[in-house]
């Protein structure tokens, strides 16, 4: 089932948040639209924006007269709609639980390592940069470990898990963390890549990069 209309998506071309629900659009070959929302002139905060989410931040998708806000919110609306099945969102118990327990890792150290690191990097804002990367080192220590031996992150196949951790982790060297060292992680990262429509988030030119 596809949706009537193309879904808008308000979002940020260089935002790893917004990337993700980019990301699983495309994975599920659904129409949409984007609309690319002025973070640095402030529309975030405007009267309009706030109306579809009062926290000011992208990404939000209408679809149908549906808003949903919060980049993980996206991920389970999208699969729970758009994919019956359940492939990308399990809908056993177990299986639900596991995805949950990786949208937590991506609004916890993902945030606060890797995310948080490129904030400091690609656009200036002040966070701990050391304590930034010293958070994505460690996770990036256990995700290597985990998938040492396993395929995605839950299954043998991918699942939204998959999607919400990828864009931070594979743009970490712009925050100035390696992945170099990472073999089972970077493996990973490009599974995901070669899954049939992934699109990169456009690189930027900082951290490690930079040079
Ligand atoms: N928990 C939210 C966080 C989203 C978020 O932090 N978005 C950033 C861009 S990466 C944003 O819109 N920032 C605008 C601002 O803080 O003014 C999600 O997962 O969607």
């Amino acid at each position: 089932m596809n949706p009537q209309k193309p879904i808008l998506l308000h979002g940020f071309d260089r935002s790893g948040h917004s990337h993700r629900a980019e990301l699983m659009l495309r994975l599920l070959d659904l129409p949409f639209e984007f609309h690319q929302v002025d973070l640095v002139g402030g529309e975030q905060r405007g009267e309009a924006f706030l109306k579809l989410n009062p926290f000011g931040t992208v990404p939000v998708i209408e679809d149908e007269g549906v808003v949903v806000a919060d980049s993980c919110a996206i991920l389970v609306y999208l699969a729970t709609k758009y994919d019956p099945q359940g492939r990308w969102l399990p809908r056993d118990p177990v299986g639900a639980a596991q995805v949950q327990r990786w949208l937590s890792v991506a609004q916890g150290p993902v945030f606060n390592g890797p995310c948080c690191a490129r904030l400091v990097t690609v656009f200036g804002m002040e966070f701990d940069h050391s304590r930034a990367k010293a958070v994505a080192e460690r996770l990036f220590a256990t995700l290597d470990g985990v998938l040492a031996n396993r395929t995605f992150l839950v299954n043998e196949q991918p699942t939204i898990a998959d999607v919400a951790l990828y864009s931070y982790i594979a743009h970490a060297p712009e925050g100035g963390v390696a992945l170099d060292l990472h073999k089972h992680l970077v493996a990973w990262l490009r599974r995901v890549e070669a899954l049939p429509g992934f699109k990169p988030m456009p690189a930027t030119k900082a951290g490690l990069l930079a040079a």
